[in-house]
C-alpha cells in the first residue's frame, strides 16, 4: 500500500466542499511474481462517503489482508466471498479486489475488459463540472468540454445555485445532453424547487436527497418528470434491488469503489440490466490507475449512458501511467488492447509522489 499526493489542475467544488490536492492509496499487489494495481477512492474526509483515506489503510492492512493473505484462490472473483465477514469499507475493499482482477488479466495476457465480459470498445464519454464562482465562469467551462468532443455535461448543484445556472445553461445550449448532481443537498421539503427543474428537458437529476435515503428518493420520483440517478444511496446489489422495487431511481451511478470492486458492480449491472435500468460508471478524480479500471468497467453491455470517465489531462498536469487517458473528438475512449487495465504504472513517478508505503506480506 502507498499514499501519493497529486494536486488538481483546477479545485473541484461539490456540494459537500472543495478539492485541490488529492491524498490517493494505490494497492500494489503481487500475486506469483505478476504485479496488479488498484486505487482506493476513498476521500480525504468522509464527506462523500464514511470512508476515508485512513479508514481505508487501517482497513486494508488489518482486516482485508489478513483475510487474504496465504490462501489459494483461482480467481479474483472469489475475492468477494473472502472479504465479506468485513461489514462496509467498500472502497477498501474495492482497491484490493482491483488488484488482483488486474493480476489475473495480466497473468492471462488479456485486457481486462475481455476478461471482465466487456461488450463494447468504446466507451461514451461526458464530464463532471464543479460548482463555479458565477455562471459566465461555468459557460465557458461548458463551451470547452463540448469542443473537447464530450458527448455530456453534469453541472454540480447546491441550494443558491441550481434553477439559476441549468436555466442560462439550457438557455445558452438548447440541445446538449445536460444533468445535474446535488450531492444529497436537498430535502424532501425543497420538492417545489426540484420540481422548477423539470422544465429544463435534463437527463436525470443525480442524488439530489440524503446519501442513505432510498425511501424519500421514491416519494421524490414519483412527483418528478426528470428520472433521478442514484450514486450515493447504492452500496450493494440489495441496496439496487430496494431502489428499483421502490421506484426511487429510473438511473443507477456504478462506481467501483462504493460498491466494494467487480463483483458487486457485475451484480448490480446484471440486475439493472434485467429490470431495464440504464448504468453509467461514475468518477472518483482517479488518477489515472483507477481511471484505466473505470475504462475497463465501462465496457459492459448496460453502460449506455456516459459517464463520467475523461481524459487525464482534465484533472492532472502528469498523469501516473503511460499512456495517458485520452479521449477522442467525439468523447470517446477506446479500451486498450494490452494485458490488465491496459496502462502501465510509472514506478518512478509513482514513487516520487509517495508520502507513505507499507509493505505486507
Ligand atoms: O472523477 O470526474 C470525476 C468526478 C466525477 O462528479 C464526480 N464525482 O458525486 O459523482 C459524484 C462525484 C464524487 C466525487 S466529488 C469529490
Ligand atoms: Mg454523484
Amino acid at each position: 500500500m502507498r499514499e501519493i499526493r497529486m494536486p488538481l489542475v483546477a479545485p473541484f467544488e461539490t456540494s459537500f466542499g472543495r478539492t485541490s490536492l488529492r491524498r490517493i492509496l494505490l494497492v500494489e499487489i503481487d500475486a506469483e511474481g505478476v504485479s496488479g494495481w488498484g486505487e482506493c477512492v476513498a476521500g480525504e474526509g468522509p464527506f462523500y462517503s464514511p470512508e476515508t483515506v485512513e479508514t481505508a489503510w487501517h482497513v486494508l492492512r488489518d482486516f482485508l489482508w489478513p483475510a487474504v493473505r496465504g490462501r489459494e484462490f483461482g480467481a479474483a472473483s472469489e475475492i468477494d466471498a473472502m472479504l465479506a465477514d468485513v461489514r462496509g469499507h467498500n472502497m477498501a475493499k474495492g482497491a484490493l479486489e482491483a488488484a488482483v482482477w488486474d493480476a489475473e488479466a495480466r497473468q492471462k495476457r488479456l485486457p481486462l475488459w475481455k476478461l471482465l465480459g466487456g461488450e463494447r470498445q468504446e466507451i461514451p464519454c461526458g464530464v463532471s463540472i464543479g460548482l463555479k464562482e458565477n455562471d459566465d465562469e461555468l459557460e465557458r467551462q461548458v463551451e470547452k468540454e463540448l469542443a473537447a468532443g464530450y458527448q455530456r455535461i453534469k453541472i454540480k448543484i447546491k441550494p443558491g445555485r441550481d434553477v439559476g445556472p441549468v436555466a442560462r445553461l439550457r438557455q445558452r445550449f438548447p440541445r446538449i445532453k445536460l444533468m445535474v448532481d446535488a450531492n444529497s443537498a436537498y430535502e424532501l421539503s425543497d420538492l417545489p424547487l426540484l420540481q422548477e427543474l423539470d422544465a429544463y428537458y435534463l437527463m436525470m437529476i443525480e442524488q439530489p436527497l440524503g446519501w442513505d435515503d432510498i425511501w424519500s428518493h421514491a416519494e421524490l420520483q414519483r412527483k418528478l418528470k426528470t428520472p433521478i440517478c442514484l450514486d450515493e444511496c447504492i452500496h450493494s446489489e440489495e441496496h439496487a434491488r430496494a431502489a428499483i422495487a421502490l421506484g426511487a431511481c429510473g438511473i443507477i451511478n456504478i462506481k467501483l469503489g462504493r460498491v466494494g470492486g467487480y463483483s458487486a458492480a457485475r451484480r448490480i449491472h446484471d440486475l439493472c440490466r434485467e429490470k431495464g435500468v440504464p448504468v453509467w460508471c461514475g468518477g472518483m478524480l482517479e488518477s489515472g490507475i483507477g481511471r484505466a479500471h473505470n475504462i475497463a468497467l465501462s465496457t459492459l453491455a448496460n453502460f449506455t449512458l456516459p459517464g463520467d470517465v475523461t481524459a487525464s489531462r482534465r484533472y492532472w498536469t502528469e498523469d501516473i501511467i503511460e499512456p495517458e487517458v485520452t479521449v477522442s473528438a467525439q468523447g470517446t475512449i477506446r479500451a486498450p488492447e494490452g494485458p490488465g487495465i491496459g496502462y502501465e504504472p510509472r514506478r518512478e513517478r509513482i514513487e516520487s509522489l509517495t508520502v507513505r508505503h507499507e509493505e505486507l506480506s
